[in-house]
């Protein structure tokens, strides 16, 4: 149902480790600063601010290359301590698999006390731990990934080492005999089924993934869909796609750099043609609408990239993308849905 008095938790995460610029893991504290848990509360929402998770301290050790796969090649497979040296260039494996550990439980248990978990990045990957938490409370959980990127690198695909590249390709099951199960990730339940998945604001995919997205007939919109259709047909085909019924729980997964490098700056990987904040904000809008939001993550909010006005702008980017979410009215605030003081 479409209420303005949810009941929200917000969760910081200073994941840093899935991607290699450093100042990611002040995104919660720039995205609160713009005020957002007093906004929610404005619409009418009840809001409780769980602080930051506490993940673990992430040392300033050098980058551990960790990972071989004893036999590139083979599909399913489990690497061993004994066998990482270099093949398998994943960089913080052990990190990020604790601390998406770590998310996951403060995710499911913000939704097991009856609420909407906003968590606040921090860098990708911490999806891995909100859709694992959040699929164990609805295991019929339906993903929506905006992102200029499809982040559904594997470990053996990917170019970069950065786990932010690939958090979903830990979730999605169809994929699992193509993934090579790092031990450390031994715990990730990959609950969402590739039909339950659609990504929106796509314009940077690699041909691995690419690849991927075909083979597994992964509902895709690009940039150029957007064009073609309008965000608000894009929105509704991805909406359609995930839920005939319209009664699927949803979690979104908002990466920052969907909007255009032209006017967000402050991310780790902008790429230009991207979605416009009034874009982004009506597709939000669009979800929020349905009434089946559970859980959304904003991420890769930077604000040690680009000028200070950059990375304003950004976080107010954000802010206003997580009202949108949560029916803050860009006509006015209707007279029935005024919080009582
Ligand atoms: B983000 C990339 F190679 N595909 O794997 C990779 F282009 O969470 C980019 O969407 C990943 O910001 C971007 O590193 C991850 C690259
Ligand atoms: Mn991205
Ligand atoms: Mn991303
Ligand atoms: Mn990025």
């Amino acid at each position: 149902t479409i209420t303005n008095n949810l009941r929200i938790g917000v969760q910081g995460v200073e994941l840093y480790r899935g991607q290699n610029k450093r100042g990611v893991e002040l995104g919660p504290k720039a995205i609160r600063e713009t005020g957002i848990v007093s906004a929610l509360r404005n619409v009418g929402h009840e809001v409780v601010d769980y602080g930051n998770a506490p993940i673990m301290e992430m040392q300033e050790e050098a980058q551990v290359k960790e990972r071989l796969v004893a036999s590139v090649g083979r599909t399913s497979q489990t690497v061993h301590e004994s066998d990482y040296n270099g093949y398998l260039n994943v960089h913080y494996v052990k990190q990020v698999a604790e601390a998406n550990r770590m998310i996951s439980d403060w995710t499911s248990k913000v939704m097991r006390d009856g609420r909407i978990c906003l968590t606040l990045g921090g860098d990708h990957a911490l999806g891995i731990g909100t859709i694992n938490g959040a699929s164990q409370v609805h295991p019929d959980l339906g993903v929506l990934w905006i992102d200029a990127h499809s982040d559904i690198n594997t470990p053996l695909t990917t170019g970069s080492g950065k786990i932010h590249g690939m958090s979903v390709a830990f979730f999605v099951q169809e994929l699992q005999p193509y993934m090579t199960q790092l031990p450390e990730f031994s715990w990730v339940q990959p609950r969402i089924k590739a039909s339950n998945l659609a990504f929106i604001g796509l314009r940077d995919v690699d041909p691995a993934e690419r690849a991927i997205l075909e083979m597994l007939g992964i509902t895709a919109f690009s940039m150029r869909d957007v064009d073609r259709h309008g965000i608000q047909k894009v929105t509704e085909m991805a909406l359609n796609k995930l839920s005939q019924d319209k009664k699927r729980p949803m979690h979104v997964s908002y990466d920052i750099d969907s909007l255009c490098e032209s006017i967000v700056k402050s991310t780790g990987t902008p790429v230009p043609g991207g979605l416009t904040l009034r874009e982004g904000i009506t597709l939000l809008e669009m979800i929020h609408e349905t009434g089946n939001l559970v859980s959304m993550d904003m991420v890769e909010v930077n604000p040690l990239l680009g000028s200070d006005l950059d990375a304003a702008n950004t976080a107010q980017a954000a802010k206003h993308l997580i009202l949108g979410a949560f029916g803050h009215s860009r006509g006015g605030m209707a007279l029935n849905s005024i919080p009582k003081p």
